[in-house]
């Protein structure tokens, strides 16, 4: 899974990204785009891994890049955004990092610090770098559907939808917004718009404002999720082991660890949930889209067994916890043999039956 975070200058990005894996922050300016890779964290894995003491653990993993904070005060910075812009149009999920902190040895944007003004700049500037992209489409089409060729009705039909995205933008409303059907998306697929990504809101607080209580549903709808990290404390607790970790954060009355809420908005906002594999060789986290079935779960974890898929022998996580192994859940009749068309839950263990 691929996410970009994006923000303005100098909003915490680098310091969130360095929280949620433990590493240094990295130098502030830099001016390409850094890829981090960070490991899903899940009770349920650690749990199973102290079960099955398997000889290697392969977590989930969020693939990050890390962009160069956006600068749209001037031209220089704008031509810049919009080349970063350009690079992640293929992106499955726009992480938005806006500043709520106040730090006297970093200027604000704009003078000052105010989340919702530059949560909608950013906003902006994803439905104006959308709506060059419309805008470009619709002059190629515009001259193309006169022309009697074999795409001519299809170029009428995307000549259409455009038109009908262009409409969406200038109301300043989301291209995901105006599309309604699976034709309409596999129309626009390969466009890359930004717009039509899910997307997940951080917004970076000062240590003093842990408390502090946003309320964005105005601008974004209520289906967006919206978490709050500081980023400076969050990096420092990423720093301890884990005993100091958890004494600290219960003093601050941080319940969630911003690794644990930037994993689960991420997942929330694509529809997923995971699965999980044991055996003596490897326990595996894989993340699926909810309502995958089982035979689509077996190809994640290897075409073959996809190929040659019998059952899908399966047991929740919880029930594994509640009755101890997998030999009191077979003698309580726990193990259930799933077919293909099963629609695999979260916190399902999984072992595939299959024969090439
Ligand atoms: N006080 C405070 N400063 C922060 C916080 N997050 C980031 N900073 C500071 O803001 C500056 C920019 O942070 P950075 O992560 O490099 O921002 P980026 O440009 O978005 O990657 C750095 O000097 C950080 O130390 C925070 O939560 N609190
Ligand atoms: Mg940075």
């Amino acid at each position: 899974m691929k996410v970009a975070l994006i923000g303005l200058l100098q909003s915490g990005k680098s310091t969130i990204l360095a929280s949620l894996t433990g590493k240094a922050i990295p130098a502030i300016g830099s001016a390409s785009i850094e890829e981090t890779i960070v490991p899903v964290p899940d009770e349920r894995f650690d749990w199973l891994a102290e079960y099955s003491k398997p000889k290697k653990k392969t977590h989930a993993t969020i693939d990050c890049l890390d962009l160069p904070g956006f600068n749209f005060t001037d031209e220089h910075g704008r031509a810049a955004a919009r080349r970063l812009i350009g690079q992640i149009r293929t992106v499955e999920l726009l992480v938005l990092v806006v500043r709520a902190f106040d730090n006297p040895t970093v200027p604000p944007y704009r003078n000052m610090v105010d989340p919702a003004r530059d949560l909608a700049e950013l906003q902006t500037e994803l439905l104006l770098a959308d709506l060059e992209l419309v805008t470009t489409r619709i002059d190629k089409l515009e001259k193309q559907v006169h022309k009697p060729t074999k795409t001519q009705a299809h170029d009428k039909a995307e000549l259409a939808l455009q038109k009908k995205l262009a409409e969406a933008i200038e109301s300043e409303k989301p291209i995901s917004s105006a599309i309604e059907t699976l034709t309409e998306r596999d129309m626009i697929k390969s466009l890359g718009f930004l717009t039509l990504r899910p997307i997940v809101v951080a917004i970076n607080v000062g240590e003093d404002q842990l408390d502090r209580k946003f309320d964005f549903t105005e601008q974004l709808g209520d289906s967006v999720p919206v978490i709050k990290i500081c980023a400076k404390l969050e990096h420092e607790l990423s720093q301890l082991d884990a005993e100091s970790r958890a004494e600290f954060m219960a003093d601050l009355g941080i319940t969630e660890s911003a690794a644990s809420k930037f994993v689960k908005s991420c997942y929330s906002a694509l529809g997923l949930i995971s699965f999980l594999t044991i055996g003596s060789d490897e326990l595996r986290a894989w993340p699926i889209r909810k309502g995958t079935i089982a035979l689509d779960a077996a190809g994640k974890v290897h075409t073959d067994i996809k190929r040659g898929f019998i059952r899908a022998e399966t047991f929740g996580y919880d029930e594994l916890c509640e009755l101890g192994s997998e030999k009191a859940l077979k003698a309580a009749g726990k193990i259930r043999l799933e077919g293909k068309e099963y629609v695999v839950q979260d916190g399902d263990v999984i072992n595939f039956r299959f024969n090439v």
